[in-house]
């Protein structure tokens, strides 16, 4: 027996070489140290040893099995480290360098300038009314006084669809509707999308942001004078607006009409290639309601009056973010949307 242990030890202490690669180790292991192993094999087979002799071969048993388990636990430690080491060299990260960026979304500049237009009326006492896109011809044309053939009508400015309704022109349907079912006093804003038969280009849309806005009340509670404190406020709030001006103009919803004009943004009043050397730019058109619109939504204009305003949100992003041209606005090309951070904190 003392033999066969020797034998065991030998062929164990060979095959556990400093080379011997992890499966060679686990192989000594299970052979000789095993459950089914080389060693309990020996141990069974006690009783075959005389007496007198079991002692010693018992001890020779343990000794045997304590230098294997020590060399098995030297090579598999030294294995670990060496696998580590080798992980380590081949799948190093570097960490200085930087992390990967997680591209993130964020609300479209057009709607980002026009919330932050919303907040400043808001701020203004005002109160944000939508509608449809979809009107008829009462709600977009008759009821803001437009004449019968009035040249906003005709086909190649208006997108009529099936059954008489149209793509609205502008969001005036919005305070016309609102007017239908509340009584004044009321200060509202109506912000969304219109539609003219315009080509896309630089400087115009098919489909563009509207916002426009009214304040009616009684007689002699909301005057011209209250139009100019707004809408100056607004050009002040939202532009940053240094000089401001009130030019008569036209429009058939509105009587007396103007344009609130401030000195080009680029220039500051000098004169420049963008404003065409005049050193102003057009920010919004207004002007007192016309008594027929008033008339149109069950409102006596010997009792009430109100001043309106429209603002278009396109080329007012073309003029607060210094972009030239109107199709940027449309073509969803990140590059350039990833240019804006949203400044209006996110969407009602
Ligand atoms: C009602 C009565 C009057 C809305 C108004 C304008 C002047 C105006 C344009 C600005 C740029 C349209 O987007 S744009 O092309 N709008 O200049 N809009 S007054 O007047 C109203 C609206 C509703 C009941």
């Amino acid at each position: 027996m003392k033999e066969q242990l020797e034998e065991i030890r030998r062929r164990a202490m060979s095959e556990l070489g400093d080379n011997a690669d992890e499966a060679q180790v686990d192989a000594v292991r299970v052979r000789v140290l095993g459950r089914s192993g080389e060693l309990t094999e020996i141990m069974r087979r006690m009783r075959e040893v005389p007496n007198e002799e079991r002692p010693a071969i018992g001890q020779l048993i343990n000794q045997i099995k304590r230098e294997v388990e020590a060399r098995v636990e030297e090579l598999s430690e030294k294995l670990k480290a060496a696998a580590l080491d080798k992980s380590l060299n081949e799948k190093r990260i570097d960490v200085t360098l930087p992390g990967m960026r997680i591209a993130r979304g964020r609300i479209h500049p057009i709607t980002d300038i026009m919330e932050q237009m919303l907040q400043i009326f808001e701020s203004l006492g005002f109160e944000v009314e939508m509608t449809q896109d979809i009107e008829d011809d009462f709600h977009n044309f008759e009821a803001l006084n437009f004449k019968e053939h009035h040249p906003a009508r005709d086909m190649q400015d208006t997108f009529y669809v099936e059954g008489g309704m149209l793509l609205r022109t502008h969001t005036s349907n919005g305070q016309i509707r609102v007017m239908e079912k509340r009584r004044p006093p009321l200060a509202i804003v109506c912000p969304g999308k219109c539609y003219r038969r315009d080509d896309l280009s630089v400087r115009a849309s098919p489909m563009f942001t509207q916002i426009e806005g009214f304040m009616v009340d009684k007689i002699g509670r909301v005057t011209m004078a209250h139009l100019k404190g707004v809408l100056t406020q607004f050009a002040q709030a939202f532009f940053g607006a240094t000089a401001i001006r009130f030019r008569a103009s036209y429009f058939p919803f509105t009587e007396p009409s103007a344009e609130l004009d401030m000195h080009c943004l680029l220039c500051d009043g000098a004169g420049c290639p963008v404003c065409k050397h005049s050193g102003w730019t057009e920010v919004l058109g207004c002007g007192m309601i016309h008594p027929n619109v008033l008339r149109a939504v069950g409102c006596d204009p010997a009792e009430y009056q109100g001043f309106a305003f429209g603002i278009g949100v396109e080329r007012t992003g073309l003029l607060k973010l210094g972009v030239d041209d109107m199709r940027l606005f449309f073509e969803n090309d990140l590059r350039f949307l990833a240019q804006f951070p949203a400044l209006s904190g996110g969407v009602r």
